[in-house]
């Protein structure tokens, strides 16, 4: 089982690997971002908690729970308080579909960035008419969840063009009997458009330069 590991030590080692694994390119626009990107005007969604403060049971499926924020998801996606990453406990989003996800995540509005703290996943997000605008990875280079401190990553993508379907997957095929979860997905709603942060420019140099919110 994955140990609980200090927030504090969380690692941001993802690899940027935009559409290197499609035959689609990528469209320009797409960026990898740390969760330092999503600052005020962001969109927090925990799985613990629904948008009115109720809790959530474990087991709960996910569907249009969140639907008031702008997000829906898979059907066989739902909450699970058995956390294997140390986020915001109890719950985390998992699948219930094929073994090790996919979790899918539909904004109707479109987003300009989202982005979900979890171990050896992918994250794709696609347009309105399903193109892909990029695909990123994380791994601590091994199957499986024995990577103590550098299996937790960060993976986020800011797209200048709306982002209407975001799926979080397995890094790995062979990865399922480890369990697949996400949580702590942060979503940067169409009303806000990145020019409109004021952490913009400042967040970015931050990323770059490998600093996190736990540095400051
Ligand atoms: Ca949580």
């Amino acid at each position: 089982m994955l140990r609980r590991l200090p927030y504090a030590s969380a690692p941001l080692v993802a690899l940027l690997s935009i559409c290197a694994n499609s035959p689609q390119r990528a469209h320009a626009a797409a960026t990898q971002v740390g969760v330092e990107y999503f600052g005020p005007g962001s969109v927090l969604v925990t799985f613990d908690t629904q948008p009115n403060g109720a809790s959530i049971p474990n087991g709960t499926l996910l569907g249009s729970l969140y639907s008031q924020w702008g997000l829906t998801f898979g059907p066989t996606n739902w909450a699970s308080d058995w956390a294997g990453i140390p986020t915001s406990l109890p719950n985390t989003a998992t699948s219930g579909g094929p073994p090790g996800g996919p979790i899918d995540c539909y904004f109707p509005d479109g987003v300009f960035a989202v982005g979900a703290y979890g171990f050896d996943f992918v994250l794709r997000v696609f347009d309105k008419n399903g193109t892909l605008l990029g695909n990123i990875g994380h791994t601590d280079g091994t199957i499986g969840i024995y990577g103590g401190s550098q299996e937790l990553g960060f993976l986020g993508i800011a797209s200048a063009d709306p982002i209407c379907h975001a799926q979080f997957g397995l890094y790995y095929d062979q990865q399922t009997a480890f369990g697949f979860e996400i949580d702590d997905l942060r979503i940067v709603p169409g009303g806000v458009t990145p020019v409109q942060q004021e952490t913009w420019g400042h967040l970015k140099t931050l990323y770059r330069s490998g600093a996190t919110t736990q540095d400051k």
